[in-house]
């Protein structure tokens, strides 16, 4: 992995909703279509290039309603240049044929969580058929995807996924460290460098990106950036800016995350050049 710390810039993905925080708790959560749009202009130009969406319905609860999926895929097409990752995850409440069908959206992206693990007080349940099914169906609509490791064990998951099922739609590994979930690995530099070292059992050009969950945000954020590696950022992953200050917005974690990146040396990507990395058609 020690290759990718020559990565000359930075790919930065802006998770802006997420399905665990209630808009009452926190107001600046963009929950609307319109917010979500706005939030996307926002974040692209303090330079993310990929957006994960979960949709919220009208009373701001999540939802996996294809309708809706279908119009934030195509209003942020129209209104931005971002990559459109859709959640395959949703909240934990969702059954797993809602969340198959979020692929009929036809994002260009979407995530694909690499086994089942502990979520705070709930559980997270990604069966082993169940992955399979949502990879296979991916790879069968050209749908690329992010896979989400919230414990190493699903890194070996993963190495066992592609052996058996073959590589995803465009042919490239992108891989994204989820730290710190209570019950998963911890955001720390440990457990992320014991991620690295079982990345070198996966194909070669492998890529990573990592996001700590709440306080861990800001060390996994550096130790990512000295690694090579790639940045998620977002208010579904952290609501605090720093102690007793709230986030204002989605904007402004993507500008400082930008901000480290530039000062590391590796500016943030631009988003023809994330299409190029991931293997997105255009
Ligand atoms: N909301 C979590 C239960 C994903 O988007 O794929 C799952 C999650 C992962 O956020
Ligand atoms: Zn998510």
């Amino acid at each position: 992995w020690q290759d990718r710390a020559v990565m000359t810039t930075t790919l930065i993905t802006v998770a802006p909703t997420g399905a665990e925080s209630r808009k009452s708790d926190v107001p600046a959560l963009p929950v609307t279509l319109a917010e979500l749009v706005a939030t996307g202009k926002e974040c692209e130009a303090v330079g993310a290039s990929v957006i994960h969406v979960h949709l919220r319905d009208d009373d701001t609860n999540p939802t996996l309603d294809l309708g809706r999926l279908k119009e934030a895929v195509a209003a942020l097409r129209a209104e931005t240049n971002l990559i459109v990752q859709l959640s395959s995850g949703g909240a934990v409440t969702d059954p797993e044929e809602d969340r198959l069908r979020v692929l009929d959206a036809e994002p260009d992206m979407a995530s694909c969580t690499m086994g089942t693990v502990n979520f705070g007080d709930d559980v997270f349940l990604n069966r082993w058929g169940f992955v399979v099914e949502l990879h296979t169906r991916m790879q069968e609509r050209g749908i690329v995807p992010e896979y989400e490791i919230f414990d190493l064990g699903q890194l070996t998951s993963l190495h066992r996924l592609l052996g058996k099922h073959g590589l995803p739609s465009g042919g490239h590994v992108h891989v994204d460290f989820v730290m710190g979930v209570p019950g998963g690995m911890p955001g720390t530099v440990p457990a992320l460098a014991a991620g690295l070292q079982a990345l070198a059992d996966l194909p070669s050009g492998t890529t990573f990106s990592a996001t700590g969950i709440g306080r861990s945000t800001l060390p996994v954020l550096l130790a990512s950036l000295a690694a090579g590696g790639h940045l998620r950022v977002g208010m579904e992953d952290t609501v605090t800016y720093a102690k007793g200050q709230p986030v204002e917005s989605n904007a402004q974690l993507v500008a400082r995350a930008s901000g480290f990146a530039r000062l590391a040396q590796r500016p943030p990507m631009s988003a023809a050049d994330a299409r190029e990395l991931l293997g997105i058609k255009h």
